[in-house]
């Protein structure tokens, strides 16, 4: 790369310096492209460029007209333990909060239901579904549903669930989720789930699929859309065991 080519990632470097050590405070518009090539002697193709890598980055965004503003840093969360919402917000010293979008005991009736199948139940059966927004302090930051067998949990409705996390309630009822599985994958939002997360029709997402268990048994279904320009997640990575790394290479298992 010659010197030149890299002058844009120098300029994204200078600003994303004052945005991670919160010199510019989030929402701070920046200067506009006119006034950051003068303070950076460049072209303004390069501040350009520079200012679209930030904000690929997810560190700014851009207002039509009006110019480039400094993005709220994203929230991160620790992959490696199992936690509510409503805990990890809590934890991240942000106020959690639910809107309620769509809430009510369901018939499952076709037998090829993910759900049935996660759940581990037999067409017919009852399952408690819940939509919510969850929010952090006033911003929308996932659109969450839930599935859980309505049979483990027969006094359910009779919470308030607008205020009160379903994991508490679950363990109210003695199967608190003690592991889960998950899948991770990014997904482009649509429009009711987009006006609801306040971002365009097409923005990214993480599409999230869990499966919480509470001693061995399955208790939850869920499926959360989280705002992929406010989402970083952190995972902790170990060695792996000799035994399993041999394993894995005499059987070829891809990973
Ligand atoms: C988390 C869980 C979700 C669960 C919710 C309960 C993930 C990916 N999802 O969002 O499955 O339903 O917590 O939160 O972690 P609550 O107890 O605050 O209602």
């Amino acid at each position: 790369m010659s010197k030149n080519a890299g002058v844009y990632l120098d300029i994204a470097d200078a600003i994303r310096r004052d945005i991670v050590s919160q010199e510019l405070a989030p929402h701070t518009r920046l200067p506009s492209e006119p006034e950051l090539a003068v303070k950076y002697r460049a072209a303004r193709a390069t501040v350009r460029r520079a200012l679209a890598k930030l904000q690929d980055e997810g560190l700014i965004y851009s207002r039509q007209a009006v110019g480039s503003f400094v993005a709220e840093p994203r929230v991160e969360q620790d992959l490696d333990h199992l936690t509510s919402f409503t805990e990890f917000m809590v934890y991240r010293g942000m106020k959690p909060g639910s809107r309620l979008i769509e809430t009510g005991t369901q018939e499952v009736t076709d037998p090829e239901s993910p759900i049935l199948h996660y759940l581990g139940l037999r067409a017919g059966a009852k399952v408690l579904h819940i939509r919510r927004l969850r929010l952090g302090g006033r911003e929308p930051l996932v659109i969450a549903s839930t599935w859980l067998p309505e049979a483990r949990f027969p006094d359910f409705w009779q919470h308030d669930l607008a205020s009160k996390s379903v994991y508490e309630i679950m363990g109210e009822s003695g199967h608190k989720p003690t592991d889960a599985i998950q899948t991770i994958e990014s997904v482009t939002l649509n429009e009711v789930d987009a006006k609801l997360l306040a971002l365009s029709t097409g923005a990214p997402a993480l599409r999230i699929c869990r499966v919480a268990y509470a001693s061995g048994l399955p208790v939850e279904y869920a499926i959360d859309l989280y705002r992929g320009d406010r989402t970083k997640f952190r995972v902790r990575l170990g060695v792996l065991e000799k035994r399993l790394s041999a394993q894995i290479h005499s059987e070829q298992i891809a990973i």
